[in-house]
């Protein structure tokens, strides 16, 4: 097994024992005991916490809620919601006070969610301070908070919270994780657009993760954070060399943040692995800009990611053995180990910054984000497309990802989408139905066979392969025409992200 899947597996056997894997999954099925309206039935979002149980929801309606001491679930494990979103409902520390505290063992069915989190101010974590607990921070935007020792936006010690869809803008830290601090913690950070956070002193603009924490950095955005030294994107630390347990950082893009010393999209003392991001255009005074391992300790696996245009250079003091499979813009790895070095042909490499600001001032969430993967898509004749590693047994929904489209891995973020439409009835997938469909089904029934289509496959789309599809298609064979379409149905079972209709294929 390779080191990768090694390190991957144990970091998601970690981050499990939390408890969180199968939280990215977890939305609309909470089960709830009763609505608290504030301001409504109580005035202050604490007295309506204050006044819930287990299970409620309390729900906040538009306004702006100034506060001058944070408030806190008491580990009661309710949902905190806005009732129209975080545009319109602000909670504001006044640049005095911390905005939420969760430590005492609040579960990740402690939500947080929809809220615009400011003027926070304290010495760990400005907006939302975790300790001994693991609540799920979804949705909120979070900006303009400050702290003096460590997260500026989200510190986490001894935690495991989920944090998912957070715009988190200009927050401050004097020193360690302008947006996000997490030591000693297991969180997933999931999703999140961070920008223009800033650390002054060291290290981490956006995220610095420190201790021992196996943190999952994953689909997030990280772009414009900047500090003096050590990582303007993700900084990651350890004082135990030996441990490995660290970060996995991946399906990340990582753009133009900058560090006045050393390092800056990712710079890791760590063994962490980094695979399929795109680390672009992030600059450092001096050693790599794109990603740096810091003390040469040479414990970043690198692989599947873009890391291209970064200044002075995209890596420095990793050893080259775990530096495959990526697009780089620095030669010495060139044709080695399957790295290329070529323009990645971003769809627009220079993604336009009034544009973005426009979208986030105005908490557009799914906007900017549409926007940033559009930028930093490949365009039809990228090098990138099918030119990640082929021998990383990528479970099936995460080969190409979010197409999962039959083809080798890209390289990058942003996979190239080739899915082409399916003929129903199609199982071997050779654009043709006749027999040689029903037999390769009764093939992968009976004699475990692989499919080529398990879309096509379930000819009667009832979202299970079984002998009803063999005779399904036999009848339409002999009637002379393909199995007609069916109503898209709402659920799939045999696939984990969902049927891809009549565009894509599942492939076994
Ligand atoms: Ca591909
Ligand atoms: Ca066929
Ligand atoms: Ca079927």
């Amino acid at each position: 097994m390779s080191l990768y899947k090694i390190l991957k597996n144990r970091i998601r056997k970690s981050i499990a024992k939390a408890g969180l894997v199968g939280l990215l999954a977890f939305s609309g099925s909470e089960l709830y005991a009763k609505d608290i309206y504030v301001p409504r039935d109580y005035a202050t979002i604490q007295s309506g916490i204050d006044a819930s149980e287990e299970r409620d929801r309390v729900l906040v309606a538009p306004g702006e809620y100034v506060i001058n001491e944070p408030i806190t679930y008491r580990g009661k494990n309710i949902i905190l919601k806005s009732e129209e979103g975080p545009q319109k409902t602000v909670i504001n520390g006044g640049g005095q006070t911390q905005i939420f505290t969760f430590n005492s063992g609040e579960s990740e069915n402690a939500v947080l969610e929809g809220f615009t989190i400011t003027g926070g101010y304290t010495d760990y974590g400005g907006g939302i301070y975790c300790e001994n607990s693991s609540p799920t921070i979804r949705g909120n935007i979070i900006q303009k908070n400050y702290s003096g020792d460590g997260g500026g936006g989200i510190a986490c010690i001894n935690a495991s919270p989920l944090i998912t869809s957070n715009i988190i803008l200009k927050n401050v830290a004097d020193e360690n994780g302008g947006g996000i601090y997490c030591g000693n913690s297991e969180a997933i950070i999931e999703g999140n657009i961070i920008k223009e956070n800033a650390s002054y002193n060291c290290c981490g603009g956006g995220i610095l993760v420190g201790g021992n924490s196996p943190v999952w950095i994953l689909k997030n955005y990280i772009i414009d954070n900047w500090t003096y030294e050590g990582a303007g994107g993700i900084f990651s630390w350890v004082e135990i060399p030996d441990e490995w347990s660290r970060a996995l950082i991946e399906f990340n893009i990582i753009a133009r943040n900058r560090s006045r010393e050393l390092g800056c999209g990712i710079v890791s003392s760590d063994k962490v692995v980094v695979t399929k991001n795109t680390i672009v255009q992030n600059s450092a005074g001096h050693a790599s800009g794109g990603v740096f391992g810091y003390d040469g300790i040479t414990s970043i696996v690198l692989g599947d990611n873009i890391i291209y245009g970064n200044t002075p250079q995209d890596i420095a003091g990793i050893d080259p053995s775990q530096i495959s499979y990526n697009c780089l813009s620095q030669p010495e790895y060139c044709g080695e180990k399957g790295n290329i070095c070529a323009d990645p042909l971003f769809v627009n490499p220079n993604p336009d910054s009034k544009t973005l600001d426009d979208l986030l001032e105005s908490g557009n969430y799914e906007g900017a984000i549409s926007y940033l993967k559009e930028c930093y898509s490949l365009q039809v004749d990228s090098p990138c497309i099918d030119a990640g590693d082929p021998n990383i047994p990528w479970d099936q929904d995460e080969a190409d990802f979010d197409y999962c489209d039959g083809t080798r891995v890209d390289i990058g973020a942003m996979p190239y989408d080739q899915r082409r439409p399916f003929i129903r009835g199609d199982a071997n997938r050779d654009n043709k139905f006749d027999l040689s469909d029903p037999a390769a089904t009764l093939l992968y029934l009976f004699k475990n066979k692989k499919l080529k289509c398990l879309n096509a496959a379930d000819s009667n789309r009832d979202h299970k392969i079984d002998i009803a599809d063999v005779v399904y298609s036999l009848k339409y064979l002999f009637s002379g025409g393909n199995p007609p379409e069916p109503p898209f149905p709402e659920a799939g079972i045999y696939t984990r992200r969902g049927d891809y209709g009549n565009l894509g294929c599942r492939y076994e």
